[in-house]
């Protein structure tokens, strides 16, 4: 698709920081496409007679990143199909497709690829609040998500992984200045306004 017809937010945080939830209130203020990387992986992993479903599976639940051209190929084919049913007035402003993309890129190829091969973020939204807090929102939210990851031994693995592969990108695009941090320790609401207004700058 023609980079020219879509803005790109990458949202980023760590593990339970509140990345999903703060993309479902950023879709209602702005129309937004919400695309989280994790959650397109975990339908190809369902989908039947994907190829990726035992590899994907794998990795999530030791908290590794899947090889990114599984990643970028779910994103992009998401992109494209969103793109292809655009309707003016819900997120397609100006003849342009607003995406979030929701926890990717999180290691620094995946990065440097989405850059070069998909498109330039406009912005990085960067939800960031203490381990402790991260640990007691995923285990409240394990009693009922169904994630196979949501335990404290794949929790322990995610963390890990997070701050030895995810903060580099963090600090990338930290020197393109694009990324926009955010205390994510307040509540969903205080939160979402903070976002809100980083977000509607942009948009003005
Ligand atoms: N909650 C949210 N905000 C709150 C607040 N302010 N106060 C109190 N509670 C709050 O929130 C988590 C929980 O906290 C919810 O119950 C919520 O109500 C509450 P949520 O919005 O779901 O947090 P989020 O940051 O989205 O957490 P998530 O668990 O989705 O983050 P991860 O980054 O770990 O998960 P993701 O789905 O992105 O990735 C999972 C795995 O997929 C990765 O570990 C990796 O194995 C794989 N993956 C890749 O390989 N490549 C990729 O590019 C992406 C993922
Ligand atoms: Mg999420």
């Amino acid at each position: 698709f023609d980079k020219s017809k879509v803005t790109v937010f990458f949202v980023l945080g760590g593990p339970g920081a509140g990345k999903g939830t703060q993309c479902a209130n950023l879709v209602k203020d702005f129309g937004f496409c919400h695309l989280s990387a994790g959650d397109l992986l975990r339908a190809e992993q369902d989908r039947e007679g994907s190829q990726y479903g035992e590899m994907i599976r794998k990795y999530i639940r030791e908290g590794q990143i899947v090889p990114m051209e599984v990643t970028i190929k779910l994103l992009e084919n998401a992109m494209r199909a969103a793109l292809a049913e655009k309707r003016d007035g819900e997120g397609w402003q100006d003849g342009k497709g607003r995406f979030l993309i929701d926890g990717f890129p999180r290691k620094m190829d995946q990065a440097l690829k989405f850059d070069e091969d998909v498109c330039q973020s406009t912005m990085v939204l960067f939800f960031t609040t203490t381990e402790e807090e991260m640990s007691k929102r995923l285990l409240e939210r394990a009693k009922t998500s169904g994630r196979e990851d949501d335990n404290v031994e794949s929790i322990k693995k995610r963390f890990r992984v997070y701050k030895e592969q995810t903060m580099p990108v963090i600090e990338h695009y930290s020197k393109e200045g694009k990324v926009a941090t955010i205390d994510a320790t307040a509540t969903i609401e205080e939160v979402h306004q903070k976002a809100k207004e980083i977000v509607a700058k942009v948009f003005a």
